[in-house]
């Protein structure tokens, strides 16, 4: 029985090592040596190449080393019948809140503006935005723990998800006619939902034409989220003032994509929080060894729902 390492756009060294460690007898195979294909019954996977993980004839489990799993649902051969699992750690979480806070305060106090008038030699103080609303689209693993941090900031947060829920220091809302309804009050708009076939394309003409005028986006779930050409539109229009995208439709950006020249926008890239390897072993040792003994997994994904 072996745990197969599959990422072949990331450097597994860490992983590997972090593996080892939380358990040392594990047969571990690192794609592309996979040894006897026969033996993998468990993956660790991360963009694999479409069609790759049909080669494993025993394999029971796949967990993504990531908190998402489009990147599964992407792959029209992905096996059937396996057992989806994810990572789902406070690393994450934490990391995430920080990137959305960060991006928010950089606008309010006017960041990136500040470093362009450094290169002037310019001094130019400009007055700041001190309260304002942040509507935050998914409140899962790593929603919650942004609303939380900025509600603990003092920001109004409205958080919107599939079920309703109760958060403290959160107005929570659901459905579209809600979303509709937040969309004018938020001055901040944080896209963290999963890429699904209802969440796809959700930030487009229609929803802009709702937002409040000269709102900010934050974009840190999934490029294919965002119809970039209406962004570039509502930017054009001053409906948004600006937007921070993390995540684009291809990564990496392409070197002629019109978003890197668009002073608007700001580029980081997909970094908002990076899985480390050192916290996620553990769980997915923890996963390996419960598969091994007929127990159920952690943190299983449904994919039929998409997330
Ligand atoms: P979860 O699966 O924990 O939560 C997803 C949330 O989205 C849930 O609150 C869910 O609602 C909500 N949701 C899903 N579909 C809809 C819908 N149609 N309408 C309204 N709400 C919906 O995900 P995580 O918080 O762990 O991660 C979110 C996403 O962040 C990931 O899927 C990934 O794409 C992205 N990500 C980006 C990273 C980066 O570095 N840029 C790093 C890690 C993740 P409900 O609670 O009701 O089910
Ligand atoms: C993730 C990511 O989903 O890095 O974990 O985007």
């Amino acid at each position: 029985m072996a745990l197969l390492v599959l990422m072949p756009d990331r450097d597994a060294t860490d992983l590997v090592a972090a593996l080892r460690n939380a358990q040392s007898d594990v047969d571990l195979r690192v794609w592309p040596e996979c040894g006897d294909v026969a033996d993998v019954k468990f993956a660790v996977s991360w963009n694999h190449p479409h069609g790759e993980l049909l080669r494993f004839p025993n394999l029971e489990v796949v967990s993504s080393f990531g908190a998402a799993v489009d990147h599964f649902l992407d792959d029209p051969s992905y096996p059937a019948g396996v057992v989806t699992v994810r990572v789902v750690d406070p690393d994450l979480e934490r990391d995430m809140a920080e990137y959305v806070l960060c991006a928010i305060l950089a606008h309010r106090r006017h960041w990136t503006w500040y470093h362009d008038r450094k290169k002037e030699a310019q001094w130019k103080p400009r007055s700041y935005t001190r309260s304002g609303t942040v509507l935050v689209l998914g409140l899962g693993r790593l929603g919650v723990a942004t609303a939380r941090l900025l509600a603990s900031m003092g920001m109004e947060v409205i958080g919107w998800s599939r079920a309703s829920k109760e958060l403290p220091g959160v107005r929570c809302i659901v459905g579209r006619a809600e979303l509709h309804g937040a969309l004018p009050y938020a001055d901040v708009v944080v896209c963290m939902l999963p890429l699904t076939p209802d969440t796809a394309g959700i930030l487009d003409a229609e929803v802009f034409a709702r937002f409040r005028r000269g709102a900010y986006l934050v974009s840190v779930g999934r490029g294919r989220h965002l119809v970039e050409s209406d962004l570039l539109d509502a930017l054009a229009d001053g409906r948004l003032s600006g937007a921070c995208l993390d995540v684009f439709a291809t990564e990496p950006l392409p070197s002629d994509h019109p978003f890197w020249d668009h002073p608007a926008i700001t580029i980081t890239p997909h970094v908002a929080s990076l899985t480390n390897p050192a916290s996620v072993a553990e769980q997915i040792a923890d996963n390996y060894r419960r598969m091994s003994s007929g127990e159920e997994l952690l943190n299983r994904v449904d994919l039929g729902r998409g997330y």
